[in-house]
């Protein structure tokens, strides 16, 4: 059986596009259902302390281990860990840039629990089916049906760190995103979808489905507090989820993840309609990086391709945007909702999970300096900042890396895409 969630976020819900004025009352918003709320969010949400252990029945069976009995269930298991430094750099610390170190989750615990913490280590972006393939008991500890999801371990991504292990700031192409916090604490930064033209955006290094900011959120400078100045009133975000925090973040905004000390946490991506045309982009982009951009560094998690296969993903993706462009007459139009005011979807929410649902702080550059220096987090202001890419701008290998760049910049694909689709997919008559 497909879960209704899922048919929901397959059928995709963008509000923008829906009629202006057409507004539901408040009692209609109490009748619809957490899952159904979430698709009309245009903000991030936290649930606090949603998650429940065993005791009840949407359990979280993980919340019963700590991370040491969480480590006797992997036992002898290597994994992967990306090893960084905590010290104050110019630029980011890449993923492509960090080695790699297999470690036991003990060997893990031992080292980070009681160690120096001069480095942090990161089992990161790793489907859970795929690294705790015979570990059921693992995979069935997760359970998002509270969020009206039949969704498990199985279709999760699990996220193991040591304080100052990160993730750079980025927009996720696909999807909306459910995060919980199982073990430890993590500092979210987030900005919205607009936000991109103040987040210097780029694709080099490459990462498929990963739209990266080229600031240094770990250990900021001058250019990235000033950037953060310029943000509209509402639109940059921080919280620090702990452990049964669930937070939801809609499509398309933008965020840096940090873990304050050893944590766990597991995330599922939601699809949603709009992801078909997001699919075109990212083809389009694996275009250039597999032709003229096949020099530029890029993670494992990418697949190369030939010329041939390249176009043959584009021309697929193109096929998908018409599927979904037919469809939308049978299926989509009954799925379509009216325009949901923001506040009093909120004030609903609020009223109907009062005990879980607040609002996040908006960031500001004071907050974020009072919980840089608080946390001791990268010691960037006052510390020496080390340059990792000496005059890259100004060689020959920066001067190729920015031309891929500039050809894989969101508003040029998006442009690209936009000509392709009124080339090639053919609207409903009405929309002509
Ligand atoms: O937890 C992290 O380090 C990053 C998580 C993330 O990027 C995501 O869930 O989309």
């Amino acid at each position: 059986m497909i879960p209704e969630v899922l048919i929901l976020l397959a059928a995709g819900f963008d509000a923008k596009n829906f009629l202006a004025g057409c507004v539901m009352e408040v009692s209609d918003l109490q009748d619809m259902s957490l899952e159904q709320t979430l698709f009309h969010l245009h903000e991030p949400i936290l649930f606090k302390n949603v998650l429940r252990s065993s005791e009840d029945s949407n359990s979280w069976k993980i919340l019963d281990w700590s991370l040491h009995d969480f480590a006797n269930k992997l036992g002898n298991r290597k994994l992967p860990f990306r090893v960084g430094k905590n010290i104050a750099t110019d630029s980011p610390q890449w993923e492509v840039e960090t080695p790699t170190k297999n470690k036991t989750m003990k060997e893990f615990l031992q080292e980070t629990m009681q160690g120096s913490n001069s480095q942090w280590y990161y089992f990161d972006y790793k489907r859970m089916n795929q690294w705790f393939e015979e570990l059921p008991e693992i995979l069935e500890s997760i359970d998002w049906s509270q969020f009206g999801s039949e969704l498990t371990g199985y279709d999760s991504t699990i996220w193991i760190g040591s304080k100052g292990a990160h993730t750079n700031c980025h927009q996720d192409t696909y999807g909306c995103n459910l995060v919980a916090q199982t073990h430890g604490r993590k500092f979210w930064l987030l900005f919205s979808p607009d936000c991109y033209d103040r987040l210097k955006v780029t694709r080099v290094p490459y990462e498929e489905s990963t739209i990266y900011s080229s600031f240094n959120f770990f250990s900021p400078g001058d250019r990235e507090i000033q950037a953060i100045k310029k943000m509209m009133p509402g639109s940059a975000k921080i919280i620090v989820l702990e452990p049964k925090d669930v937070l939801f973040i809609p499509r398309g905004w933008w965020h840096y993840v940090e873990s304050l000390n050893t944590s766990l946490s597991i995330n599922v991506w939601l699809p949603v309609e709009e992801d078909c045309n997001a699919r075109l982009r990212e083809t389009l982009v694996h275009l250039v990086m597999d032709t003229i951009g096949k020099d530029i560094t890029r993670t494992e998690h990418h697949q190369e391709s030939t010329v041939a296969e390249c176009f043959q993903f584009v021309q697929n993706s193109l096929e998908e945007c018409q599927k979904v462009q037919t469809s939308d007459d049978e299926v989509l139009a009954k799925r379509r909702r009216p325009n949901i005011d923001q506040e009093r979807l909120l004030s609903a929410l609020k009223e109907k999970y009062s005990r879980h649902v607040q609002h996040i702080a908006d960031l500001t550059s004071e907050n974020l300096i009072l919980f840089l220096k608080k946390n001791d987090v990268g010691n960037s202001f006052n510390s020496q900042r080390i340059n990792i890419h000496q005059n890259q701008e100004l060689s020959k290998e920066g001067l190729y890396a920015a031309v891929v760049d500039a050809f894989c910049h969101p508003s040029v694909i998006s442009r690209v895409s936009e000509i392709l689709v009124d080339r090639f997919v053919e609207k409903k008559s009405d929309d002509v």
